[in-house]
Order: C-alpha cells, then sequence, then structure tokens
C-alpha cells in the first residue's frame, strides 16, 4: 500500500473512493461534507436518502457508500467521526473506526484506491495532533490493508498538512 499526503481539495481527486467527513443524517452539512455534495449534485444525496429509509442514518464510527455523482472520484464512503466532547477516550475508539469502517467498505466494493479528509477536526473540533496519530496508525495497522493499492490523506488547512508532514517524515 502506498500512503500518500495532499494538500488540496478532495472533491477534485480522481480516486476509486473519496471519504466524507457526514454527520448521523447524511443530508449533508457543512465543511467537505457541504463541499462533497454541492460538486457532486443531487444525485449523491439521492442516494443517502435512500439509505436513511433503508437504515434511518448513519451511526457515529459506521461508515456508508454511494456514488460520487459528478465528481471524478467513483464513490463516495461516507463516515460520520465522534464529536469531540465527553468521554475522549470512547471519541478516539470512534475516530478510529471510522478509518477501519471506511476501508473495509472499499474493499468490500473493489476499490483500489481511497482518499480520507481529517475526519472530525472541523466543525466537530477533534484535536488535529491526536486526529492525525489516529488516522496513520489506523490506515497503517489495518489488518487488510495490502488489498488497498494508495491511501491518500487530504489536508485542506495549512495547520493539518503540516502535522501529517511531521509524523510521516519522523515514521
Ligand atoms: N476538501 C478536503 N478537506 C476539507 C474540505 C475539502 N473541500 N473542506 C473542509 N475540509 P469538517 P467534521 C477539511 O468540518 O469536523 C459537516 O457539517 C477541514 O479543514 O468538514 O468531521 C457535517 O455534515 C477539516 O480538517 O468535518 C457534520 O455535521 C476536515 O475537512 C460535521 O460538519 C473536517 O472538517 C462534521 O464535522
Amino acid at each position: 500500500m502506498i500512503l500518500e499526503l495532499l494538500k488540496t481539495d478532495i472533491t477534485e481527486i480522481k480516486v476509486d473512493a473519496i471519504v466524507n467527513a457526514a454527520n448521523t443524517s447524511l443530508l449533508g452539512g457543512g465543511g467537505v461534507d457541504g463541499a462533497i455534495h454541492r460538486k457532486g449534485g443531487k444525485e449523491i444525496l439521492e442516494d443517502c436518502i435512500k439509505i436513511r429509509n433503508r437504515q434511518g442514518g448513519c451511526n457515529t464510527g459506521e461508515a456508508v457508500i454511494t456514488t460520487a455523482g459528478n465528481l471524478p472520484a467513483k464513490y463516495v464512503i461516507h463516515t460520520v467521526g465522534p464529536v469531540w466532547n465527553g468521554d475522549k477516550e470512547e471519541k478516539s475508539k470512534l475516530l478510529a473506526r471510522c478509518y477501519e469502517n471506511s476501508l473495509n467498505l472499499a474493499i468490500e466494493n473493489g476499490i483500489k484506491t481511497i482518499a480520507f479528509p481529517n475526519i472530525s477536526t472541523g466543525i466537530y473540533h477533534f484535536p488535529k495532533d491526536k486526529a492525525a496519530q489516529i488516522a496513520i496508525k489506523t490506515v497503517k495497522d489495518f489488518d487488510k490493508i495490502a488489498e488497498i493499492e494508495k491511501v491518500i490523506f487530504v489536508c485542506f488547512d495549512d495547520e493539518n498538512y503540516q502535522i501529517y508532514k511531521e509524523i510521516l517524515e519522523i515514521e
């Protein structure tokens, strides 16, 4: 598995799947979620509504898959990150589950290249350095990671990019 770091807008990346930092409603929102729905068009929301009708949204730490609509990627994997409050240890485990469940869903769908945003580090206020440590460790330690060809960590803000750069260079 190749691990890549990019500082860009995730909606512009041509990979098999981009991951969305969604919320439990799956109906869209701000941040990266807003950008994905805006640029991807209504097909993404239509798929999300079908999933909602079937299973009533998506729990924190879980993931679902839809079309990527007009985006260059083939699929969007929507995962719901934890809000940084309450039990911090529990929240850290839930963040790791987001990466694991997204990768599991990717493998089930034959996805070979996947791009992750910095889940929970925006509106959900998860500390960026802690979130980066969890993201990198969870991906590297994932038991079926050999089935994925490339994982791209996509940073949008400079702070996250510097944090990822530092961790990935040290290792
Ligand atoms: N491409 C890549 N990364 C982005 C982009 C983009 N176009 N836009 C923002 N980011 P956030 P959360 C980064 O707030 O914290 C939504 O309303 C951003 O810099 O998008 O998981 C949902 O509906 C940050 O590092 O997601 C939920 O209600 C990272 O994406 C809630 O926000 C995550 O920030 C989820 O909050």
